[in-house]
């Protein structure tokens, strides 16, 4: 079809324009395989140059963070904010900390978000940033040093109409505080809006914390729905043990699941009596450990050194660390143990191999843009709180959390039986985000 290989010159030149991106290339590659019939549909994207336009974010940002370590030693670490689309509100993404980030990973990241965004039904834009800092062994002393000078160099271009940065991996409430205490210091404003995942004693949202894991939670909780199928009794895998993972574990068990298997960079615990979230949030949340030292606490669980999580047979597999945990190879194997649901916490955490897998075997795929869109639907609430001084309770916001992943799940199935893949949630996604996006760029004209 004419309109495939337009689709497909453009991708060639994106990959042309950003070399060495491939994280970036794989997330542009996915979204843009499910446009063909949109542009069959709407010639008049075509000829605005919609997609082009999207696949260029609007600024990008790199700068030097230097900072002195506990020993006195000068570090330099790169930090990033790539602000990709405001047609829907102002520039809306996390902050990751992890040594691995480059910006390919922040372009993937901040590409994803402006069809997350556009997802969750509320004004904001696509953005995200980072740096290769990496917080692990650092001292809370350390780590404000480097949030200080990072924001010495990121208030500029953020704001509460601008752009409204939150957490991401190694970014947490911790960060947020230290960050956000440098933004009021240098702009002397309490400009409550300008971060998210803020506190809850100096403006934050109640369910933020918990938002993202929760909101996979319903998205998945969801699809089951749709087959008339629910969590009671399913066995479910979850990895990561990180924020998105911890209230995974907690909602999971509240719908009558069991999590059976969690795991960090350096192995996997198998729990089959269900994951204790207290002792894990306890080890991760405060004490800051490691997830083997879980079995210290409970002498029945078993710690898999250096493991893959993906070999524990389980019902339904929520990928909650980051990008490319499952390949194609894991994938099947999750097939054959009998996975009948997949629920993305992290961002694309699954290969393009990995999801044709699912697709193909019939299991229910909730990408990472839909599933996971709670996070940051909860931190729009928490703006929405911000601008009208409010604060709300937790049972009132996790309700509207609640029906904003109805409102994901039902736009993704909708999008997905208009364009012919009735069932499929990637198409779903990618052209129902995509649409409402390309239409506000069209009403703003060339720009
Ligand atoms: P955290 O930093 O709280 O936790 C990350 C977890 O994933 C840790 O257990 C970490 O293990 C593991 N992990 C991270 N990187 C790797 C890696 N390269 N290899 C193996 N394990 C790894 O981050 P979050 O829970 O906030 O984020 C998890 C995922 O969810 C990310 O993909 C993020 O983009 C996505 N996400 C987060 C949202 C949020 O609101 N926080 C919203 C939407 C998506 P270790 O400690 O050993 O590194
Ligand atoms: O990937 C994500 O959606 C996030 N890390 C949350 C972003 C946000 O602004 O809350």
């Amino acid at each position: 079809m004419v309109m495939v290989e337009r689709v497909e010159a453009i991708y060639q030149d994106v990959v042309k324009r950003n070399p060495g991106e491939v994280e970036f290339h794989q997330a542009v590659k996915e979204v843009l395989d499910c446009l063909g019939p949109v542009l069959v549909k709407y010639p008049d994207f075509t000829e605005a140059k919609i997609i082009e336009r999207i696949c260029e974010p609007e600024r990008q940002t790199i700068f030097r963070v230097p900072w002195q370590d506990d020993r006195g030693q000068v570090q330099i670490n790169r930090g990033f904010r790539v602000q990709f689309n405001s047609a829907l509100g102002p520039y809306k993404g996390g902050l990751r900390f992890h040594p691995s980030v480059y910006l390919g990973i922040i372009k993937f990241l901040g590409f994803e978000q402006i069809f997350k965004n556009s997802l969750t039904g509320l004004p904001i834009g696509g953005a995200k940033g980072g740096s290769d800092f990496d917080p692990k062994g650092k001292s809370d002393n350390e780590v404000m040093r480097f949030c200080q000078s990072f924001m010495t160099e990121l208030w500029r271009i953020i704001g509460e109409h601008t752009d409204i940065p939150a957490g991401d991996i190694g970014v947490g409430g911790r960060e947020i505080g230290y960050l956000f205490g440098q933004y009021k210091r240098l702009t002397n404003k309490f400009e409550a809006g300008v971060l998210t995942g803020k506190g809850l004693v100096y403006g934050g949202s109640q369910v933020r914390t918990e938002a993202t894991g929760y909101g996979c939670t319903y998205f998945v909780e969801e699809m089951l729905k749709g087959k008339k199928n629910g969590f009671k009794g399913k066995k479910v895998v979850v990895s990561g043990s990180g924020n998105v993972a911890i209230y995974t574990l907690e909602k999971v068990h509240q719908l009558g699941g069991k999590v059976i298997a969690m795991s960090d960079s350096n192995g996997v615990i198998v729990d089959e009596k269900g994951c204790n979230i207290e002792t894990i949030r306890q080890l991760k949340e405060v004490e800051r450990r490691r997830i083997k030292d879980y079995c210290d606490y409970h002498r029945h669980a078993k710690f898999i050194h250096g493991g893959n999580i993906w070999d524990v047979p389980c019902d339904v597999a929520m990928p909650s660390a980051t990008q490319n945990e499952i390949t194609g190879k894991d994938a099947k194997k999750l097939v054959k143990n009998g996975c009948i649901a997949v629920g993305e916490g992290a961002n694309m955490p699954t290969t393009p191999d990995g999801v044709q897998v699912f697709l193909s075997g019939g299991v229910l795929f909730g990408p990472g843009k839909a599933a996971n869109a709670g996070g940051v639907a909860t931190s729009a609430l928490e703006m929405q709180q911000n601008a009208g001084r409010e604060a709300w309770g937790f049972e009132e916001t996790d309700a509207k959390l609640h029906q904003i992943m109805r409102n994901v799940y039902q736009l993704c199935s909708e999008a997905a039986d208009e364009f012919g893949s009735p069932g499929n949630f990637v198409v779903g996604a990618n052209i129902a985000g995509f649409i409402k996006v390309a239409r506000a760029m069209s009403a703003h004209g060339l720009v």
